[in-house]
């Protein structure tokens, strides 16, 4: 019998990560897409297939999570065996500028979802996946964080993922819904919003590589990430769905880096070493040396890198860090792609990128290049 899987966010990057995944273990998968006025699906635009061809493996709806009756009729429709609910306003820093907005989808959406399976009766048949967040943790309470520890969520984003953490146990355990939560520290890919920060970073870095940016404006690069590739994370999601007894589970791996570290790898991955100076917001980072021909545009003395405190948020997470002995010792995950592995797949992503865009600015065609996040 072929499985069913309904996911929301299917054009985010784990949502794209997640379908190609699915499809290829043979799933009918269905995705939730926002109407936009811009085309919306270039994440999943490769496995997109056609409505009239027969039998298409992968079907999207139209869809909001802040519309009840929408997500009741195309659960209604599809039935779905498994739920991935993966839609959200994933970003922590506009979360401070729209928390109205980030509580009713990445909170209510999920009690939305939760009660449409429970008034159509799919409490014995639909699996539900929440894509709960070590954002939880925010002012951490204990290092490493793992399922036990205490919660402290540190903006309108984590606060709101609080609520369908507890919607999603609770109902677990008073309707009998398998409904479980993968608790996942950041994770990244080629793939990653450019407002994050590192996509911001490798992305940011290979345009000035190639001359189509100067500077790269960051917040604070203090801050301490487990960060993790995306293409692991999802397989964990869909591990989680397949256990006898649903529960939650820290996906993260253990290794704990700063957004500076960061930087420095991504510059190294162009042939740019680079030198921290100045402290808070005077520090810079300038080019000290230059070993390759990626970055034809850069050149010693380079300031290539300045604190915009515009990026620092109104409460910040300083330091995450997971531990995933749960996910080890209970469904034999590990990662398998290390942080750096990951940076340099980025790196290398954007850079092709680049030099496309750099080619076109060289033929007269100039391309918007900044992102503001
Ligand atoms: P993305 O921001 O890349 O994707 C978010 C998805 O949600 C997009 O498909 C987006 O659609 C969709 N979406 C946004 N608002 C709505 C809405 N109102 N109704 C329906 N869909 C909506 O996030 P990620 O793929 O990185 O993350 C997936 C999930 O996991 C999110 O819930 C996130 O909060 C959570 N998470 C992510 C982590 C990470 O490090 N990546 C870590 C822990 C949790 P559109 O494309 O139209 O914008
Ligand atoms: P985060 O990811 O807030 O952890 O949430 P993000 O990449 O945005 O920030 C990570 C850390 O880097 C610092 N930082 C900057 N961040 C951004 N975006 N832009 C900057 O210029 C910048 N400079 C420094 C941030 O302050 C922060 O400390 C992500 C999202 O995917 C959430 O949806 C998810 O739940 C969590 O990861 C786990």
């Amino acid at each position: 019998m072929t499985k069913s899987a309904l996911i929301t966010g299917i054009t985010g990057q784990d949502g794209s990560y997640l379908a190609e995944f699915l499809l290829a273990k043979g799933y009918e998968v269905h995705g939730i897409k926002r109407r936009a006025s811009l085309f919306n699906t270039q994440r999943i635009d490769h496995i997109y297939q056609d409505p009239h061809e027969p039998n298409p493996k992968l079907k999207l709806h139209y869809g909001d999570l802040t519309d009840t009756s929408n997500l009741t009729r195309i659960l209604s429709e599809v039935q779905p065996d498994e739920v991935y609910n993966l839609g959200a306003q994933s970003h922590v820093a506009v979360s401070f500028e729209a928390p109205e907005y980030t509580a009713d989808v990445d909170g209510i959406g999920t009690l939305r979802l939760l009660e449409a399976i429970r008034f159509l009766g799919l409490e014995g048949k639909t699996r539900f996946y929440q894509a709960s967040t070590s954002e939880l943790y925010g002012l951490v309470q204990e290092t490493p964080q793992r399922e036990t520890t205490p919660f402290y969520p540190r903006s309108p984003y984590a606060v709101a993922k609080l609520y369908s953490y507890w919607i999603t146990v609770n109902y677990r355990e008073a309707y009998g819904i398998y409904a479980c939560n993968g608790i996942l520290f950041n994770h990244e890919s080629p793939r990653r919003g450019e407002t994050f920060v590192t996509r911001k970073i490798t992305r940011g870095l290979a345009n000035i590589a190639q001359g189509l940016e100067q500077c790269l404006y960051m917040g604070n690069i203090d801050s301490l990430r487990d960060w993790g590739h995306a293409k692991d994370y999802v397989r964990m999601q869909w591990m989680m769905l397949q256990q006898d007894v649903a529960e939650d589970f820290v996906i993260a791996t253990g290794l704990q880096y700063s957004v500076r570290e960061f930087i420095t790898w991504s510059a190294a991955e162009l042939g740019i070493e680079l030198e921290f100076s100045g402290e808070g917001v005077d520090e810079t980072a300038t080019v000290s040396r230059v070993t390759s021909d990626m970055a034809p545009a850069v050149k010693p003395g380079d300031v290539i890198m300045r604190i915009d405190p515009r990026y620092f948020r109104p409460a910040e997470v300083e330091t995450l860090l997971g531990d995933p002995s749960k996910a080890k010792a209970k469904l034999g995950w590990v990662p398998e792609i290390t942080a750096q592995e990951m940076c340099a797949e980025m790196v290398s992503e954007d850079l092709k990128t680049a030099r496309r865009h750099a080619l076109l600015k060289a033929h007269g065609y100039d391309l918007p290049m900044a992102v503001e996040g």
